[in-house]
């Protein structure tokens, strides 16, 4: 089956791409200009967004909507993290936590699907901790300082580890499944 995802973020295509490749999809990126709602729920941001993005290519569409959320920070800076990025980097996340013993944080997603008739999401999540300083050159993002539960290496440092145990892949699994069923 032929998928559009409405996303500007190359790293989250990319990975989109090949989990829902391999699994006998094809996977074509669809940009289009909307202001993402303000929200503390990546659900309702995700659902926001897909039915704009309906509205916008008249055709099936899904997007994704993630964040890092840090505990010690108060879950910062979850749906804001595209921003956060942005502006302070991972090298600004390093220097916020300074040496914080507590370094707890966790990926969330949500996918929602627009399939013309109504919007479908789907929810993950991957718990790991924030590293004390970059380490990786792969992935994207907030990847050099996530380091998955129950490992040492970061998303960045193993891409291997990322494409088995990340927010996104559970994810995309949960909604590949449901395309199947259908
Ligand atoms: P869209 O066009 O799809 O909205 P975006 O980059 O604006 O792309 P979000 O609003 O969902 O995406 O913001 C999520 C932020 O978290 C963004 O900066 C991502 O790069 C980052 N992020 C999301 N998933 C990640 C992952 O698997 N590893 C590292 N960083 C990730």
């Amino acid at each position: 089956m032929e998928l559009l995802f409405a996303t500007g973020n190359q790293g989250k295509l990319g990975e989109a791409q090949e989990m829902l490749e391999s699994l006998g999809h094809t996977v074509r990126q669809v940009e289009f200009s909307h202001r993402e709602l303000r929200s503390d729920s990546l659900e309702e941001i995700a659902r926001d967004s897909a039915e704009a993005a309906w509205l916008a290519c008249g055709q099936p569409v899904f997007v994704e909507d993630s964040g890092l959320f840090i505990d010690s920070l108060n879950g910062f800076p979850g749906t804001f993290s595209a921003w956060v990025l942005e502006k302070i980097g991972t090298d600004g996340i390093l220097r916020l936590m300074g040496d914080r013993d507590n370094r707890r944080a966790v990926f969330r997603t949500c996918i929602a699907f627009h399939d013309g008739k109504g919007v479908h999401t789907f929810s993950g999540e991957c718990r790991g901790r924030i590293s004390r300083e970059q380490r990786g050159g792969g992935g994207f993002g907030y990847d050099p300082v996530f380091v998955p539960e129950g490992h040492e290496q970061t998303f960045a440092e193993s891409i291997t580890l990322k494409n088995k145990l990340s927010h996104r892949y559970k994810t995309l699994l949960d909604f590949s499944r449901y395309l199947q069923g259908k």
